[in-house]
C-alpha cells in the first residue's frame, strides 16, 4: 500500500488478536469445533478441532460448524468470519471415510446424511465475509469448503486436491461448478479427473487462493485482512458478495440480492411512506419522490 492510501486510511493496525472463547444460545456445548471472537474487534473464528483425523468432518462438526455460522450472522459486532482447522497438518480433508454409510455420512448409531451441502449453502449466502485460513491439507470435501468462502489466504505448507474418484465420491455441486469458474473448466476436470495433489504456489497461480504466506504469518496475514474488511462499509459488502454469487447461484442469487435492495429500500423515506400511509390508513404520496432518469 503507498504513503497516500495510509493518509486517507491510517495504517491497518498490527497488534496481536486476543481470541475468547464464544458459544451460541442453544446451551450446547461445541465438541468438534472451537469458537472464537476476537476481543474489541470484529472477528469470529470457527476451527474444525479433529486434527488427530486430518480435521475430517461427521455430520456432528456439520451440524456446530452451522451453529457457530449462524451466531457469527447474528452477532452485529462480527463483520468478518475466519473459518479454520486446528493444528498445521490440515485445514480439513473432507468427510470422514470411516463413517461414511450407504445413506451418507453417519454419527453412532443415527442416520446418514450429506449435511456439508447445507453448510456449503450457509457459507454462499451468510452476508459478510468468510475466510479459508488454510494450512496443510485442504482435500474433498474440505477443498469444496475452502472454494465456498469468499477468500482463501493458504500457508506456504498448503495442500489442495479433490479426492472424489479415488474414493468413491464427488460434489457435483459447488464442488464442481465453483471450482469451474475459479480455475477455469480445464483445471477444473484435471483436478478432478486425476485427482492431483497441488501446492500451495501452484493454487496461488491456478486462482484457487488469494495470496500464499509463510506458515508462522498463516493468522497474522490473515487477521490483517479481516481488519483492513472491517474498515469498509459492511452494506457495500454485504451487497457485494451477494452480487459476486448472484448468477452463479441462480433464482436464490437473486433472492439474496433482491433481499439486499428491499433492505436498503426500508432504510428510506419512499419506502417508509408506504408502510406509514397504511399504518396511518392514507393514500400514500408518493409524489415527492424523484423518478430518476
Ligand atoms: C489428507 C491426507 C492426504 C493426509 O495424509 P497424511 O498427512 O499422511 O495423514 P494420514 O496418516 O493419512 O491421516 C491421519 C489420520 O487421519 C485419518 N484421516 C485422514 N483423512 C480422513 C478422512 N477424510 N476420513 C477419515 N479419516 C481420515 C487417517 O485415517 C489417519 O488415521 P489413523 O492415524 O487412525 O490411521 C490423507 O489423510 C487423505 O488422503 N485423507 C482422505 C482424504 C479423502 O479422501 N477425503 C474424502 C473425500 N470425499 C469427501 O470429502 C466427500 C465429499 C462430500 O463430503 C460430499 C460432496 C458432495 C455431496 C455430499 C458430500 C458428502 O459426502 O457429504
Amino acid at each position: 500500500m503507498n504513503d497516500s492510501y495510509h493518509r486517507t486510511h491510517g495504517k491497518v493496525p498490527t497488534h496481536p488478536v486476543v481470541w475468547e472463547p464464544a458459544f451460541d444460545d442453544s446451551g450446547k456445548k461445541f465438541i468438534d469445533i472451537i469458537y472464537a471472537k476476537a476481543v474489541g474487534e470484529g472477528i469470529a473464528k470457527i476451527t474444525i478441532n479433529r486434527p488427530e483425523r486430518r480435521n475430517a468432518f461427521r455430520p456432528q462438526t456439520i451440524k456446530e460448524l452451522m451453529r457457530a455460522f449462524n451466531d457469527a450472522r447474528d452477532d452485529a459486532a462480527v463483520g468478518v468470519i475466519i473459518l479454520t482447522g486446528k493444528g498445521t497438518d490440515a485445514f480439513c480433508s473432507g468427510g470422514d471415510q470411516a463413517l461414511r454409510t450407504k445413506d451418507g455420512y453417519a454419527d453412532d448409531a443415527d442416520i446418514g446424511r450429506l449435511n456439508v451441502l447445507d453448510l456449503q449453502i450457509q457459507i454462499r449466502r451468510l452476508p459478510k465475509p468468510i475466510i479459508a485460513m488454510v494450512a496443510g491439507y485442504a482435500i474433498g470435501g474440505g477443498h469444496v469448503l475452502h472454494m465456498v468462502c469468499d477468500l482463501t489466504i493458504a500457508a506456504d505448507n498448503a495442500v489442495f486436491g479433490q479426492t472424489g474418484p479415488k474414493v468413491g465420491s464427488f460434489d457435483a455441486g459447488y464442488g464442481s461448478s465453483i471450482m469451474s469458474r475459479l480455475i477455469g473448466p480445464k483445471k477444473a476436470r484435471e483436478m478432478w479427473f486425476l485427482t492431483r495433489f497441488y501446492t500451495a504456489s501452484e493454487a496461488e497461480k491456478m486462482g484457487l487462493v488469494n495470496t500464499v504466506v509463510p506458515l508462522e504469518n498463516l493468522e497474522k496475514e490473515t487477521v490483517k485482512w479481516c481488519r483492513e474488511i472491517l474498515r469498509n462499509s459492511p452494506a457495500a459488502i454485504r451487497v457485494l458478495k451477494s452480487a459476486l454469487n448472484a448468477v452463479d447461484d441462480g433464482h436464490a442469487g437473486l433472492q439474496e440480492l433482491g433481499g439486499n435492495a428491499t433492505l436498503l429500500f426500508y432504510g428510506t423515506e419512499e419506502g417508509n411512506e408506504g408502510k406509514n400511509a397504511y399504518l396511518q390508513r392514507r393514500r400514500p404520496d408518493f409524489s415527492k419522490f424523484p423518478r430518476r432518469p
